[in-house]
């Protein structure tokens, strides 16, 4: 199988509403694997760096003053289409366009506090984790790898 890795955070609402936990179980019990995890707040000039390919937006500005609000979780996740999943997972960019069972549509109303961010590609999914963790994932393998995938 053709193992991917993806870049998912928690905006500063997931954590505030204490929804961190909820969401990483959902990844893992999918059959995930949790390749990096860290708990920070991020300054303008790196949420500006995260959110570059948006600069032009209207909404720019209100969406980095958001995700600077507080601290964030991001994460490495690995797995078959953890890209493209991840995003079902996660759910359409309004909250309420989102469908019941995503995360954005079992808990958000309103765009701008959309509760967690997903890489889009396998183009940004490697752009970001390289801006999140230049260390690079941490080196494990699941032992019910073999549960999991056929
Ligand atoms: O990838 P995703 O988070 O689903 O949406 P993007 O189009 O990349 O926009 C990033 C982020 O910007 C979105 O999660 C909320 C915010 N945003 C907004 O506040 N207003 C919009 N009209 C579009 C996006
Ligand atoms: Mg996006």
């Amino acid at each position: 199988e053709k193992m991917e890795q993806t870049f998912i955070m928690i905006k500063p609402d997931g954590v505030q509403r204490g929804l961190v936990g909820d969401i990483i179980s959902r990844f893992e019990k999918k059959g995930f694997y949790l390749k990096g995890l860290k708990f920070i707040n991020v300054d303008r000039p790196f949420a500006e760096k995260h959110y570059e390919d948006l600069s032009a937006k209207p909404f720019f500005s209100g969406l980095v003053d958001y995700i600077i609000s507080g601290p964030v979780v991001a994460m490495i996740w690995e797995g078959k289409n953890v890209i493209l999943t991840g995003r079902k997972i996660i759910g359409a960019t309004n909250p309420a366009e989102s469908a019941p069972g995503t995360i954005r549509g079992d808990y958000a109303i309103e765009i701008g506090r959309n509760i967690i961010h997903g890489s889009d590609s396998a183009e940004s999914a490697r752009k970001e984790i390289a801006l999140w963790f230049p260390d690079g994932p941490a080196n494990w393998q699941s032992s019910v790898h073999h549960w999991i995938y056929e």
